[in-house]
């Protein structure tokens, strides 16, 4: 039986989704409860609405930020911030846009979606020259909805339909490329081009795990699926 406690390895790749939140009481996308079930992106979440309708999707997303500011990172996110912190070369690569594994002490996260915590204003113009500016806000509900040029600040989130940064999208393939084990947490795996991120880590014979409470589109990609709950599974491999 190979033993897969995170000590045995020195290059660890967290991947995670929805599901490593679901035990703060995040809501999932897909899951029970989840968002995409309640509402319809395409009215909520993409730069489609935010156009059309920008107070509204504000609106939207302010109920997702009372929600997260109202949870807190759960056992999971801690022992994942606490893994990080003994063993240097490990990175968390998330979906997530909630925020909390940088609040259970990890560092450098990389969020492929974005944030619900950063707002940009892309047609900012400043004597005619564009430039966009992102910054943090953690205001709840987030205020003022418009940046001083008159625009409304946009959410730094990937919608459906948005591209990546392909600054994040390369550090997260060279961390996995480099990784000898990449743990994916909670998550069902059917959103691309983040689905398929964990395939690099499988072509380059590292050892790859999936975590989650069922079998997933991908489940028969990784070399040992355990289930459970993520807080319990991880508590197991930090032994
Ligand atoms: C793009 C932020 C170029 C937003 C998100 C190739 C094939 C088919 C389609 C496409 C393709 N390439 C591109 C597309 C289109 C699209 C896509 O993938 N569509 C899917 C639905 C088929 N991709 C895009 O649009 C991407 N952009 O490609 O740009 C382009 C441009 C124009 C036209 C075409 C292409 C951008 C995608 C990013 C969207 N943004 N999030 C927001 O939050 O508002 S995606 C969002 O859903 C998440 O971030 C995540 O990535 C994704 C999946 O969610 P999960 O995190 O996995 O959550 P889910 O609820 O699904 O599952 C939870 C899992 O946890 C379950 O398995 C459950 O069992 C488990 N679980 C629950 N509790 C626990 C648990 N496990 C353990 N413990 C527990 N306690």
């Amino acid at each position: 039986m190979t033993d897969l406690r995170f000590k045995n390895f020195e290059r660890i790749v967290f991947f995670t989704g929805a599901g490593m939140s679901a035990e703060s009481g995040v809501p999932t996308y897909r899951g029970a409860g989840g968002i995409w079930r309640e509402y319809n992106y395409e009215d909520y979440a993409c730069q489609r609405a935010f156009e059309a309708n920008p107070e509204k999707v504000w609106d939207f997303h302010d109920k997702r930020r009372e929600k997260v500011s109202s949870c807190d990172p759960n056992r999971g996110h801690k022992i994942v911030a606490d893994i990080q912190a003994k063993i240097p070369n490990t990175v968390v690569v998330t979906q997530n846009i909630d925020g909390l594994h940088q609040r259970a002490g990890a560092k450098d996260v990389v969020e492929l979606h974005g944030s619900l915590w950063r707002v940009r204003c892309d047609p900012h113009e400043v004597n005619a020259k564009r430039e966009n500016i992102v910054r943090e806000d953690f205001t709840v509900p987030m205020s003022p909805r418009k940046c001083d040029c008159g625009s409304y600040w946009r959410p730094d989130i990937v919608w459906f339909e948005d591209q990546l940064d392909h600054r994040v999208v390369r550090r997260a393939r060279e961390a996995i490329e480099e990784c000898d084990l990449l743990v994916s947490i909670g998550t069902s795996g059917v959103v691309y081009p983040a689905a398929d991120l964990p395939r690099i880590a499988v072509a380059r014979g590292a050892m790859t795990v999936e975590i989650n409470l069922e079998d997933t589109q991908v489940s028969h990609m990784y070399k040992h699926r355990l289930r459970g709950p993520a807080s319990e599974i991880l508590a197991l491999m930090a032994g």
